[in-house]
Parts: C-alpha cells; structure tokens; sequence
C-alpha cells in the first residue's frame, strides 16, 4: 500500500503534502488532544477538517481509514516505506510520543504512569464526561427523568477528586507534563461548554483548577483548539 494512491480517504480529502501525517479530525476534546500533541512534538503534519455530520464520519472513505466512525484517524506515511494508520486518541497520542520521543518517558515505572493517566482518561473522564454533556447541554437535556444527570454528575465529581487528589504537590499529572495531561486538559476545558462547572463544584478541586490554568497557558493548546478549523 502507497499513500496517496491507496488510500480512498485522500479522494475526499486530499493530501497537499503527501509526505507527511495526514491527520483527519474535528476541534472536539478528543480531536483537540491529538493536534496538541502534534503541535507540541512539532512534527510535520497536515490537519484535515472532517465534520461530526455523518455525511463525513460515516462516508465510504472515512470508514475506509476509521471503521469506528469517529474522529481523530491519522495516516503517516513516513514509515519505512509502507504507510501506519491509527485510530483512537489514546493510541494516536502513544504512536506519536513513540515516533517523536516526546512526552512518555522511556523509564518504566514513568512510562506506565503515564499510560495508566492517559488509560484513566481514556476509560474514564472522557466518556463519563461526554455521558454529562449530552445528558446536561445535548438532546438527552430534555429527558425528564434526572437520574442519568445525577449519575454523570456524581462520577464527574468522583473523578474531579481522584484527579485533584493526583496533582497534588505537582504541577503535571505524572510529574512532567506527558500525553495523559494532553488528554485530560481538553476534556477539563469541555465543561465550560456543557455548563455544568457550578453543578459539579468545579471551584472546590483548587488543584484541578490550577492545573487546567497552566495547561490552557500553553501557546500549543491554544492553537490546538482551533485544528483543524471548523467549516
Ligand atoms: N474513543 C474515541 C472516541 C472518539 C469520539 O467520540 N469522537 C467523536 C467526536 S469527539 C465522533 O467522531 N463522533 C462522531 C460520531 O459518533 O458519529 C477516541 O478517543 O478517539
């Protein structure tokens, strides 16, 4: 397989400069984490604007590179002549600290902190925080019964604290700032949107609130937020 010619996804979307990663997403928190990453690391790349529509997420040519129907996909074609493609944040985020040595430490005991973090996120924060904004700020804000609220509510809370808990005396989640805080920073800047700061205490968990003020200070994570640029 060769990248353009092979890949059905460059039809829709095409590649100006094939020969680097190709990154095709939407600035949602999920697609946020990896743009950052790939601002951080400064590899060479080239976003691709790939709307949540499902005349985009379920098309022919983007279920060819993500059969799961969701951003963020990335391509790189870089690798020793045969093209890598990945789907999924999280192993997006790893590929890409593996292949620019930034940002997940080689130590072991680092290493698996820092994947433990990123696994918390991945399994939890990040869902548990998308059940809370659509059942808060999206069409499930119309279901009557407040119990699916008062659940995403109460892990919001329940994970707001383990996190507060882990940044304690530190300024990054596992020490030196890593894929795990790339992943968790956006999802933090979500609840702003979902509205849902006040019911969820957010002013309570001071380390959280620190935290998410260094994270937004970074000039990448501000240029994150607006790639690809949405329609
Ligand atoms: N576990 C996936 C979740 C990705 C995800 O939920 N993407 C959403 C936007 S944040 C999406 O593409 N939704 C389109 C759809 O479901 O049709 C990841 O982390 O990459």
């Amino acid at each position: 397989m060769t990248f353009p010619a092979d890949y059905p996804i460059n039809n829709r979307w095409p590649a100006k400069d094939p020969s680097v990663i190709q990154l095709y997403s939407f600035p949602t928190p999920n697609g946020i984490k990896v743009s950052l990453m790939l601002e951080e690391s400064g590899l060479a790349y080239e976003p691709h604007t790939v709307t949540l529509a499902d005349s985009d997420v379920r098309s022919p040519e983007f279920l060819s590179l993500s059969p799961n129907n969701k951003i963020p996909a990335l391509i790189d074609p870089t690798v020793d002549g045969e093209p890598v493609t990945v789907f999924e944040s999280g192993a997006i985020l790893i590929y890409l600290a593996e292949k620019s040595g930034k940002f997940l430490s080689t130590d072991p005991a680092k290493r698996a902190e820092t994947l433990q973090w990123l696994m918390w996120q991945m399994g939890g924060l990040g869902p548990m925080f998308g059940q809370l904004g659509y059942f808060t700020k999206f069409a499930g804000a119309q279901i009557e019964d407040p119990r699916p609220r008062e659940r995403f509510l109460n892990e919001g809370k329940r994970l707001l604290n383990v996190l507060n808990g882990a940044l304690e005396g530190k300024d990054w989640v596992v020490g030196d700032y890593s894929i795990a805080d790339m992943a968790i920073g956006p999802w933090l800047n979500a609840l702003e949107m979902y509205g849902t700061k006040d019911a969820l205490g957010f002013a309570e968990f001071t380390n959280v609130v620190a935290y998410l003020d260094r994270f937004n200070a970074r000039p990448a994570v501000q240029r994150a937020k607006n790639i690809p640029p949405r329609p």
